[in-house]
Formats: structure tokens, sequence, C-alpha cells
């Protein structure tokens, strides 16, 4: 036998329950136990069936207004719990709208670096040491010591750019190659010497095809019978090397450069496909570079015995290499420092130039 009195004690014991429920499943084991299958209300509904009709008159109603109270209480409760684990879930899965979409790599390697590192590459794996020296250069390392006589009209041909005179009258210079590199090299060391010289260089130029700074990279080899054989060689290897070609046909045509002697012009043959080109098929030729055997006066003017040494010189154009590779047309988007020209041109730091798996 149940009275209300019993139904009011259980509704609050049942009511303080729910509201002192602190996870979704001890609520669950609560609702089982008062309106589960056997729970306390649904035992308490199945007597009603015993009682005399007029019981049953109060305990009926008072029993489902029960039910559903003690329901909806469940209810209300799950969905603040829920709520409540939702704001924790929040609060730890932050998430920054600000991020950029994908962590993409900022940043590319310059086309001439990229040209750089190759040629560093190439020329280590013949047995060549990379030389660096100043930008701002005295006239004997950049011009007396190769062999340009004072006041003689082949300064005039280099554009040269002049520092403020110093107070002991003499003038530095903005290096005009990278020719100074080898000539402070020679001055430094024994032969046998074999390095590359890549870097900047100055000359006051400007148009399409000229930039008042711009690349060049010299190689020199000073040995006791280092000869021109050795000097076709190596270049007809780098080229093969540098344009990841099989086949390169060459033509050495003679020039004159004051610092060699004799010297040369290297021609090889090409055909253009698109922006770019393609060294070794084709019908015409294209000039890439001076060289020649190393002026005995150079070899003197270094403190060495042009009868004891000997050896041969080149100098070529990186940023025409990296054009004539890479297809970029107007030399001045070179400098300009265009991120959508550098992004487009540029190339991934995290692969670097090898000769292994390729250059580029
Ligand atoms: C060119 C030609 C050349 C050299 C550079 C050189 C350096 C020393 C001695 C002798 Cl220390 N020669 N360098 C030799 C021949 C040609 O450059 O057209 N460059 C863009």
């Amino acid at each position: 036998m149940t009275t209300t009195g019993e139904l009011d004690a259980l509704e609050t014991e049942l009511t303080a329950a729910v509201g002192a429920a602190s996870d979704e499943g001890a609520l669950e084991t609560l609702r089982v136990e008062a309106l589960g299958k056997k729970g306390r209300i649904s035992l308490m509904m199945r007597s009603l069936g015993q009682m005399s009709p007029e019981e049953r008159q109060v305990m009926g109603p008072a029993l489902n207004g029960l039910k559903d109270r003690i329901g909806s209480a469940i209810a209300a409760r799950k969905a603040a719990l829920e709520a409540k684990a939702l704001d924790a879930r929040l609060a730890t899965e932050r998430a920054d709208v600000t991020l950029p979409v994908r962590n993409e790599p900022k940043g590319a390697l310059h086309p001439v670096t990229q040209v750089m590192e190759e040629l560093a590459v190439i020329f280590a794996d013949m047995g060549f040491e990379v030389a660096e020296g100043p930008d701002v250069e005295d006239d004997f390392h950049n011009f007396t010591a190769l062999n340009f006589p004072e006041g003689h009209p082949a300064r005039d041909t280099h554009d040269t750019f002049f520092m403020k005179p110093e107070s002991d009258g003499s003038q530095k210079v903005l290096r005009t190659h990278t020719s100074p590199v080898q000539i402070r090299t020679m001055m430094e060391r024994k032969p046998p010497i074999r390095i590359i010289a890549p870097g900047r260089v100055y000359r006051c130029d400007w148009d399409q095809t000229h930039t008042p700074m711009f690349h060049q990279v010299e190689g020199l080899v000073i040995d006791k019978e280092a000869h021109m054989g050795h000097l076709k060689g190596i270049l007809i290897d780098f080229i093969a090397a540098f344009f990841e070609t099989d086949v390169v046909e060459s033509r050495f045509r003679p020039h004159h450069f004051p610092f060699t002697e004799p010297s040369a012009e290297m021609d090889v043959r090409y055909e253009r496909v698109g922006d770019a080109v393609k060294i070794g098929s084709g019908d015409q030729w294209m000039e890439i570079l001076g060289c020649g055997m190393v002026h005995p006066n150079v070899i003197a003017n270094c403190g060495l015995d042009p009868d004891e040494f000997q050896g041969f010189a080149w100098g070529m154009g990186v940023d025409r290499l990296a054009m004539l590779k890479y297809g970029a047309p107007d030399l001045r988007d070179y400098f300009a420092n265009d991120v959508r020209w550098l992004a487009h041109y540029g190339f991934s730091p995290l692969l670097q130039a090898n000769l292994a798996s390729g250059l580029s």
C-alpha cells in the first residue's frame, strides 16, 4: 500500500538525486532505477491494477504526474550536462580561425641562388673549391694584376663604378668581375689551385640584358702542366652536367682578353624550345663563356714563376645561365624583388641541388 505522502517523499529524493547527478552515466543509472522496466516508479504503476477503484483514482494521476516530472527533470539535467560537456570540450579544442588555411611552406630560392648552388655542386664533383672575396676592390686586384695596363682603354670597356678617392689619392672600385678573387688566391697560396669564384659584380649599364649588378662565376686552375685540353674537357663536362644533357657540341673561337693568352669564346649548339633553350641539338650556336690560358704576366703579378706554373681560367654570367635554363626572359625581373615572380620562378629550399637525384 502506497500513500501520496510516500510519493512526495520519493519525488523529493529523486529530484535531489537528479540535481546531484554529476555526469550522464550517473544520470542514466538514476533513470533506470526510477523509470526503467523494474524501476521504482514503474513497479508502483504496475501495482495500480491491484488497487481499489477509489485508491486508483487518487494514485493513478499522482503516479503519472510523478513519472512525467521525474522524466522531465532527468531530460533537463541531461541537456544541462551535455551543454557542460560540450563547453569543456570546446575549451580544450580551441580552433584559431586566423591561422593560414594550409600549412604551406613560404619562401623560395631565387633562380640565381639555385644556379649558384648547381655550379658549386658540379665543380665540387670535379675537385674545385669555392673561393670568395670583397665586392669593393682596389685597382690592383681588379685591373693591374690582370694585365690591364694603367690608363689602358680596356679599363673603360668595363663601365667601372668608382668609389670616392681616398686620402692617398687611390680609388677603390666595385669589382667588375670576380677575377680579383682568383688573384687573391694565387697570391695567398701555392699551386695546385683549383677554384671557382662565384659572386656579384658591378658595371654601369642598364637595359633589358644588362643590370648594374649581376653575377659571374669564374674558374681557375694553376698547376705545372694544366693545358687547354683540360680546359675544354672541364667546360664541355660542365655544360653537359648543368643542362642535364648527354650531348654537347661546342666550338672554341679565338678571342682576346688582357688576362689570358691564347683566349677563346666557347659556343654550344642549341635550339629554342618555348622560353627555354635545348642544348646539344639544333642549328644555332650560342656564345656561352670566355676562357683561355692564364697570361704569364698575370702569373708573375701574383708572385708565381710563369716558367714553373701555368694554367687556365674561364668566366661566365650566372644570370644568363639561369635565364637559359629556367626561361625567365627579362633580366631586370631578376632583381625587381617581386614576390609573385619569385613564387613562380623560385625553388624549394628543401630540395637541394645534388648530382645523385638531379640538380633541379
Ligand atoms: C667572360 C670572360 C673570363 C677569365 C675570365 C681569369 C682570371 C684570372 C686570370 C685569367 Cl685570375 N683569367 N678569368 C678568363 C677568361 C675569360 O671571362 O666573358 N666573362 C663573362
